[in-house]
C-alpha cells in the first residue's frame, strides 16, 4: 500500500483541522438521519483523540460522530480519488454526500476508499461515525469474562485487556488524494548486501516500467514490461543505525504519449537474517537497545503529534538506544519515515495485544488477526526500518488452541514477506509452545517488580536461571522486549525501594548486567520510554503507568542516565 504522494501525476489533500463533532450515547445517528448531517455540533480538532479533548466524557467509547466539508482541488476531475484514513480507533462507518461509501475495523492500521464516482467538485459533506466498545470479540479485546484456567479477565476501567487507556477517535490524518486512471497500484522492494535491489511494480494499463535509484555517488536506471526489475547497485552504501544511508528511487510508468504515472520513495540496502542464536543485520550482528513506548500524550492522547515524534527520538538517541518495538499496534507511518532516516531498528507489532484463547468470538478473533497481519506488512514492508514482525504481545495461550491459531498467523506473515524474521511477545517463556515455529524468542520479565516485590537479589537470580532454560528449550536469539519498573519522579529511596527513582534505575542496571552476560541475548528493550496513561486500577496511581525511565512529559528520570551511561549515549 502506497502512502499518498505530490508530483506530477499525484496530489495530496490533508484534511486535518478542525471537525464538527457530535456524541450519540443513545446510539439515535442512524435513525434520525445524521449520516446525511449532524446537526447541532461542537469543534473537535482531527487527528487526536476525543477523550482528553473536553471537560467531560474521558471515559466515553462511543458512538460518536464526527463531519467535515471540502471541495475538490482544481483539476481533479480528470483523476481517481480516494479517501484515506490513517488510523480510526475503533469501527469506522464513512459517508460521503449520504452514501454509506465503507467501514473499517481497527485501530491504528490505514484504509481507504475509491470515491471517484460520488465525490462532488463542490461541497462534499464527509460523515465518520466511531465507535470503540471493548468487547471480546473484537482485537485487542475488553470486557473479557474471568476465565478459570488461566485467572485472566478485564478487573481494569474502562476495561481493556491491556495496559494502557482505550483512546478512540480519528487519531492519525484523513487524506484526499488524486492518482491517474491507470498507473501504478504498489511497490515491492527486496534488497540484498551485495547491492541488488529486487522491484515488484503492480500497474494497471499498458506500459514499460522504468526505475532510477540515485545516491551515495550511484546514478542507475532499468526498464521492463512488466514482471520484476533488477538492480544492482557497486559498492553500494549499505542501511544501518550507524549509517543510515537510503537512496532516491523512481518509478515511471511510461505509455506511448511519455510518463503519465509516477511514485519516488526512499530504499535503504540492507539484509536481516537469523543465523543459529544471532540476528544479522548484513551479515554481521546485532544487539537491539531500546524501548517499548506508547503512542500517547496529554490531550492528543494517541493522536498524530509530530513534534513529539521527533522529541522521542532525540531522547533515544540521547540514550544510547537504536531500536524499539511498535507496543502495542503499528506506529503512524511518520514514526517509521523517521527510523529509516535517523537509523533505528524496528519491531512491528500488530493490535493483537491481550488476546485470550475461550472458544467464544476465537474464530472472529482469528480473522481480523489475519487483517492485521495483511495491513501492517502491506503498509511497512518498504521500510528498512522494520528488521522484524510481531504476531501478538502477551496472549493469554494457557489453551491449546493458542499453538494453531499462531502458526495460522506465522504462515501467513511468511507468505506475505519471507525476507523478515517473524516472532510473538511471551510472558508465559517456557510454557509458550509457538516457540517451537517462531523465529526469535521475545520475552517480557518483571522479577523483582509483580513477582518477588522489592526483592531484586532474587528476581535476578531467577531471571538468569529463566533466560537459560528458555534457550535451551528453543535455541534461538532471545530479545527480552520488557523489564522495568514504576517510579514516581521526584521519589528517592536509599536503600532504593519500589516506586523509587533508585530502584527503578538499579533493577533496569541489574537486568541488563545479565543480558549482557548471555551471548544469544540479541535484543535489549526496557519498558517503557515515557509514562504513560492507562486505564483506572489500584496499582495505576493517577491512571499512569509510571515505568517510562522519562516522564509523560518527556523529563529524565534517574533510570533515563543511567542507561545513557549503559548504552553509550554519553
Ligand atoms: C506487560 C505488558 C505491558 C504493560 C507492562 C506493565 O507485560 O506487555 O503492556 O504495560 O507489562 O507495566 O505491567
Amino acid at each position: 500500500m502506497l502512502y499518498p504522494q505530490t508530483n506530477l501525476f499525484r496530489q495530496v489533500f490533508d484534511l486535518s483541522g478542525f471537525w464538527d463533532f457530535r456524541f450519540d450515547p443513545q446510539g439515535r445517528g442512524l435513525d434520525e438521519g445524521w449520516p446525511e448531517g449532524l446537526g447541532e455540533t461542537y469543534p473537535i480538532a482531527v487527528p487526536a483523540s476525543w477523550n482528553d479533548q473536553f471537560a467531560d466524557e474521558r471515559d466515553y467509547l462511543g458512538p460518536a460522530w464526527y463531519q467535515t466539508r471540502f471541495d475538490l482541488p482544481w483539476g481533479w476531475e480528470q483523476k481517481r480519488v480516494f479517501l484515506r484514513f490513517g488510523s480510526v480507533n475503533y469501527l469506522a462507518q464513512v459517508w460521503l454526500n449520504g452514501v454509506f461509501i465503507g467501514q473499517h475495523e481497527g485501530g491504528h492500521l490505514p484504509f481507504e476508499f475509491e470515491i471517484t464516482s460520488c465525490v462532488q467538485r463542490e461541497g462534499n459533506l464527509l460523515i465518520v461515525r466511531v465507535e470503540g466498545h471493548l468487547a471480546p470479540d473484537r482485537v485487542p479485546p475488553g470486557n473479557v469474562p474471568a476465565d478459570p484456567l488461566d485467572a485472566f479477565g478485564s478487573a481494569n476501567y474502562p476495561p481493556t485487556s491491556f495496559d494502557f487507556f482505550p483512546y478512540c477517535g480519528i487519531q492519525r490524518p484523513v487524506l484526499l488524494y488524486a492518482v491517474p486512471h491507470e498507473g501504478i497500484g504498489d511497490i515491492t522492494v527486496i534488497t540484498g548486501a551485495d547491492g541488488t535491489v529486487c522491484l515488484r511494480v503492480e500497474a494497471s494499463g499498458q506500459a514499460t516500467r522504468r526505475v532510477t535509484l540515485r545516491g551515495h555517488g550511484t546514478n542507475l536506471a532499468a526498464e521492463s514490461d512488466g514482471g520484476e526489475i533488477m538492480l544492482s547497485v557497486p559498492q553500494p552504501a549499505l542501511w544501518s543505525p550507524e549509517t543510515p544511508n537510503l537512496y532516491d528511487m523512481t518509478v515511471e510508468l511510461i505509455g506511448k504519449e511519455g510518463v503519465f504515472d509516477r511514485y519516488t520513495l526512499p530504499v535503504g540496502i540492507r539484509t536481516i537474517e537469523v543465523a543459529g542464536d544471532a540476528l544479522l543485520l548484513n551479515g554481521h550482528p546485532i544487539v537491539l537497545k531500546g524501548f517499548g513506548r506508547h503512542e500517547d500524550f496529554p490531550i492528543f492522547g494517541r493522536g498524530y503529534a509530530p513534534p513529539v515524534l521527533i522529541k522521542d527520538y532525540a531522547l533515544m538517541k540521547w540514550v544510547g538506544a537504536n531500536s524499539f518495538r511498535t507496543t502495542h499496534y503499528p506506529y503512524s507511518e511518520q514514526m517509521l519515515d523517521l527510523a529509516d532516516r535517523l537509523g533505528f531498528l524496528v519491531i512491528d507489532e500488530t493490535p493483537a495485544v491481550g488476546l485470550f484463547f475461550a472458544e467464544e468470538g476465537l474464530e472472529r478473533r482469528l480473522t481480523l488477526c489475519r487483517q492485521y497481519v495483511r495491513e501492517m506488512i502491506a503498509r511497512d514492508k518498504n521500510h528498512p526500518s522494520v528488521i522484524m514482525w510481531s504476531l501478538a504481545n502477551e496472549p493469554h495461550s494457557h489453551r491449546p488452541a493458542a499453538k494453531a491459531f499462531f502458526r495460522d498467523l506465522y504462515d501467513l506473515a511468511k507468505s506475505l514477506d519471507p525476507t523478515r524474521p517473524v516472532t510473538l511477545v511471551s510472558y508465559l517463556g517456557l510454557g509458550e509452545e509457538a516457540f517451537e515455529f517462531l523465529d526469535v524468542v521475545c520475552l517480557n520479565r518483571y522479577f523483582g517488580w509483580y513477582l518477588q516485590q522489592g526483592r531484586l537479589d532474587e528476581g535476578c537470580a531467577l531471571l538468569d536461571a529463566e533466560l537459560d532454560a528458555l534457550h535451551q528449550k528453543y535455541p534461538r536469539p532471545l530479545i527480552l522486549t520488557e523489564f522495568g519498573a514504576d517510579a514516581v519522579a521526584g521519589h528517592h529511596a536509599q536503600p532504593p525501594e519500589m516506586f523509587s527513582e533508585e530502584y527503578q534505575a538499579e533493577m533496569i542496571a541489574r537486568y541488563i548486567a545479565i543480558l549482557n552476560r548471555k551471548p544469544f541475548i540479541v535484543g535489549q528493550h526496557v519498558w517503557n520510554l515515557c509514562d504513560f496513561k492507562t486505564g483506572q486500577a489500584v496499582h495505576r496511581v493517577g491512571a499512569l503507568n509510571l515505568k517510562g525511565v522519562f516522564t509523560r512529559d518527556r523529563r529524565p528520570k534517574l533510570a533515563a542516565h543511567r542507561l545513557r551511561e549503559l548504552w553509550g549515549g554519553l
